[in-house]
């Protein structure tokens, strides 16, 4: 299915007038809303082939119909996406769930859609049906060297895939680690990973990237051998400056203050990208921004503040993606809330007075710099998000779209009720 650009056109005349008036009263406000505007047309969000379909818990999965059965189907849905928001021109694939059987022809479906190639994901906390060895008891930390080796085989033929697609990034996400104490050596789980991923990273073309994304536990319940920020920061130091850390929002122990680790990243220029979503608990892939928005504010303050500091550029030097999995909502509308509110943590960090909030800082005024933060956070930044969709060809209000387009009606009559997506 493909939402024609007069049909949004349409949707936006009736909306207009109540948006250019909310506009027009806080654009007087702001001082660098040109600015924030084109930053905001700028930003992209790219979408996890993984989470297009339904997505469940070890006790169950509870379809809602419509989903895409292959990879093509699965760029259509992101192009949907696009299309309303003309801020999802991304995609991020998981292999093998989502290996593209050609190439070319993925490409200029992607192409037409506007969307390129975003990280390319590796896998190896499964086993395939194909597979020789097991990874059972892990995979790049294997006591086995076959096994090492099988993984690093894998991360290399993820690569090549990604080169012809296009992509620029290596995801690494390793559920290796142990569940008992006295199950593995520390220190040689350690080695084993890093010489596997120097093998990786030896395969990498010189303008591409190496995320390593770390986790605290799941699958592993006594230790993961890349466990924490510390962790991955002390492979990628070694990996070279092709080698960053990834940061799941998901992937942190109870109340760790996310927004300084990505301060000391950035600071270190090390950090790589983002996996966007939120948690009441854990790794819980929530949509992002659902449980604690102001720590996401927070979090973008810190992005935003840090980037400008080394002189980056927003949209491009940092991976932008978002990670979560949709149990009891419709996939689409929940990403169309993800990318939304992301936009919006993200202009409210551009909102942020940082010359007050030195000042305040170096006076140690306390109670001035909350202040500064939370004028921001509370600032209803949705009317310039919808400016900037307007500006760059998308829907004012993408959400009422889908739903006065049945989409998800339409794709269940294309697709069927019982479709399964590939993914978690
Ligand atoms: C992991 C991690 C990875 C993702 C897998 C599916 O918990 O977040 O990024 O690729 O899930
Ligand atoms: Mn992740
Ligand atoms: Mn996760």
């Amino acid at each position: 299915m493909r939402i024609e650009k007069y049909k949004i056109e349409e949707h936006n005349q009736f909306l207009l007038k109540e948006h250019k008036r909310r506009f027009d009263f806080i654009a007087s406000d702001i001082k660098n809303i040109e600015d924030i505007l084109q930053k905001l047309i700028e930003f992209q969000v790219a979408i996890p082939s993984w989470a297009l379909g339904t997505g469940g818990t070890r006790f169950a999965r509870f379809s809602g119909g419509g989903e895409p059965k292959n990879l093509e189907e699965k760029i259509e849905d992101i192009g949907l996406l696009h299309a309303l928001n003309r801020s999802s021109g991304a995609i991020s694939l998981h292999i093998p769930w989502d290996i593209p059987k050609n190439a070319a022809n993925i490409k200029a479906l992607a192409a037409q859609l506007d969307i390129r190639f975003d990280a390319m994901n590796s896998n190896t906390f499964q086993d395939q049906p194909d597979q020789k060895l097991s990874y059972k008891f892990g995979s790049m930390q294997h006591v086995d060297k076959a096994v090492r080796k099988q993984a690093v085989e894998h991360n290399i033929e993820v690569i090549k895939y990604g080169v012809e697609l296009g992509s620029e990034s290596l995801t690494v996400w390793l559920s290796d680690g142990s569940c008992f104490p006295g199950q593995l050596n520390f220190r040689k789980a350690f080695q084993n990973t890093l010489e596997s991923l120097q093998e990786v990273y030896a395969a990498l073309p010189d303008n591409w990237k190496m995320f390593v994304e770390y986790k605290p536990y799941e699958p592993n319940f006594y230790s993961m051998t890349v466990g924490d920020w510390g962790q991955s920061l002390l492979y990628v130091t070694k990996l070279g400056i092709k080698a960053y850390t990834l940061v799941d929002l998901g992937h942190h122990l109870p109340n760790a203050n996310i927004e300084q680790i990505v301060a000391l990243l950035l600071m270190e220029g090390k950090l790589g990208g983002f996996h966007f979503n939120d948690s009441k608990y854990s790794d819980d892939d929530l949509t992002v921004g659902s449980i604690k928005p102001y720590q996401l504010f927070l979090i973008f303050n810190e992005l935003v503040e840090g980037m400008n500091a080394r002189g980056m550029h927003h949209a491009t030097d940092l991976g932008w993606m978002i990670d979560a999995s949709h149990n009891v909502k419709d996939p689409l509308e929940d990403l169309l809330q993800s990318v939304e509110t992301i936009m919006i943590s993200y202009a409210q960090a551009l909102l942020v007075d940082r010359k007050k909030l030195v000042d305040a800082q170096n006076n140690n005024d306390v109670v001035a710099a909350q202040e500064i933060l939370q004028h921001s956070f509370r600032t209803d930044m949705r009317v310039l998000i919808a400016e900037a969709r307007l500006r760059a060809g998308g829907a004012l209000n993408p959400l009422i779209v889908y739903r006065a387009e049945k989409v998800r009606e339409n794709l269940i009559k294309e697709r069927g009720s019982k479709t399964v997506a590939t993914g978690l």
